[in-house]
């Protein structure tokens, strides 16, 4: 995959640019001089198995803590499952299809681990073909591939023997990095290890609001080790087999802000970050746990073995970053935050607040922080609106306005220097949102779960139409 920047690719595109941004009547065209005119800047669209892919049962997949956790009374809104999802299993020709007249560039999806291998490690021959027919169509049409391989689907048989709170669990998901990419090498342009560590950690682990469902501290803390442990891993195996393919992690980032000017109220969102950024960023790019963390969770230090951190802190080829919104916090009158919900701001159907400063001030903070940030995707970024399809059109427009100052933010971190080369929207489809099961729909396309018939909304129009124009610039 290409990491050079270019510039307009002829004399007369800026010329070009400035008359489209002028006259396009729309509220997502970006102004001309962004960078997000430049082709080698990638608009993409995310989504990801369990959330999509339906048909658990078949070809030989295995349950994974999701199937479990769903179907588990009380755990997921009005008692959803992944079961059929958006049946994408049967349909993902002609979703394929949607995701080429949207014009994407990219396309960001993940491997279900419990349809491609047994439980004693052996290929599922079905399942893996089901990905590499996707890899095959998306490569026909001319769309980078972005590969994660794990988006919270861990197979429930490796739960039974304790999921990652089971250092065997890291040297498991190795080995299914191992053979994933032997099987696919070639077709995937970046392949990205783990989606969202801190949720599989904090969530699964230490709250219990996902899938395993398990309340205590210590347990998070040691989930994250094995996690960031098998990403180590499973990142060798990727190098040796598929060498011309980047290799990357995702992080949901947070982005914290204190109530008050007071000390106590700085330090405590400073800890929130360290939460929900550190605990992840600094293992995999300083090779050392935040001591600020165990300030936080005194005693929840997890077991770390000679040589975890360099394998941990092995050089990435880029960072995946979701981000989605600000929090507001105060000190809890000891070591911790907690959350000072604002009032009079915009707030999506999630109850998260629209802050797109935050990505900016985060990408930037990131880069003085880190002096080996490498190159950054923003893996995902969007919101949940009820939308309806009302005379078959879907006028989504808070969305629209969403991702058009959220792209604003990603290009003035752009302009203060931080090397961001693409952008992935959340989601493609409206899907199985994990605990809130279908009620929030997250799409750039409407899905009719009692049909499975897809309306593309009208931010996917826009964007649509952006590309096109993007695209005819460049002579392609
Ligand atoms: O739907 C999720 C996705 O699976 C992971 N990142 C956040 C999204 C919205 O909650």
């Amino acid at each position: 995959m290409t990491q050079d920047t270019v510039t307009l690719p002829h004399a007369t595109a800026d010329a070009e640019v400035a008359e489209f941004a002028a006259i396009a009547d729309d509220p997502f065209t970006p102004p001309a001089g962004s960078a997000l005119w430049r082709r080698d800047f990638l608009l993409g669209a995310a989504t990801a198995s369990y959330q999509i892919e339906g048909a658990v049962n078949e070809d030989g997949r295995l349950p994974s803590i999701w199937d479990t956790f769903s179907a588990t009374p009380g755990k997921v809104l009005a008692g959803d499952t992944g079961a059929v999802a958006c049946d994408h299993y049967h349909r993902w020709e002609a979703d394929l299809d949607l995701l080429t007249r949207l014009n994407f560039e990219a396309y960001r999806f993940s491997i279900a681990w419990p349809r491609v291998m047994d439980e004693a490690g052996r290929p599922n021959a079905k399942g893996i073909a089901f990905y590499k027919r996707l890899l095959e169509r998306l490569k026909e049409k001319g769309i980078r591939t972005f590969a994660t391989l794990y988006h919270w689907d861990l197979p429930q048989h490796l739960e039974d023997r304790g999921g990652w709170l089971n250092r065997d669990t890291a040297f498991r998901f190795a080995d299914y990095a191992d053979l994933m990419s032997r099987e696919l090498s070639g077709l995937v342009d970046a392949w990205m290890t783990l989606n969202e560590p801190w949720c599989s950690a904090y969530l699964g682990y230490g709250n219990g609001h996902h899938a395993p469902g398990l309340a205590n501290g210590r347990y998070a803390t040691q989930a994250m080790h094995h996690l960031l442990l098998g990403h180590g891993l499973a990142t060798s195996a990727l190098r040796a087999n598929d060498p011309a393919s980047a290799k990357g992690i995702v992080a949901n980032v947070g982005r914290g802000t204190p109530d008050s000017p007071s000390e106590a109220d700085v330090r405590a969102a400073r800890r929130f970050e360290v939460q929900h950024n550190a605990w992840i960023l600094d293992p995999l790019l300083k090779g050392e746990y935040p001591e600020e963390l165990f300030a936080l969770w005194p005693g929840a230090e997890p077991l770390v073995l000679e040589g975890d951190m360099q394998t941990i802190a092995a050089p990435l080829d880029f960072l995946g970053i979701n981000y989605y919104f600000r929090t507001n916090v105060k000190s809890d009158g000891a070591n911790g935050f907690i959350e000072v919900p604002l009032e009079g701001v915009e707030r999506t159907q999630m109850g998260w607040e629209v802050h797109p400063d935050g990505l900016r001030d985060l990408l930037i903070g990131f880069s003085r922080t880190y002096e080996n940030l490498p190159p950054v995707y923003i893996t995902e970024n969007g919101m949940a609106s009820d939308d309806r399809v009302r005379d078959g059109q879907v006028d989504d427009a808070q969305r629209i306005a969403f991702l058009k100052r959220h792209l604003a933010a990603v290009d003035a971190a752009i302009a203060a220097g931080v090397d961001v080369r693409g952008y992935f929207v959340w989601s493609l489809l409206d899907n199985f949102e994990w605990a809130f099961g279908y009620e929030r729909r997250f799409g750039v396309v409407h899905v009719d779960y009692d049909t499975q018939v897809r309306t593309p909304k009208r931010s996917a129009e826009l964007i649509a139409r952006f590309l096109a124009r993007r695209r005819a610039l460049d002579g392609a």
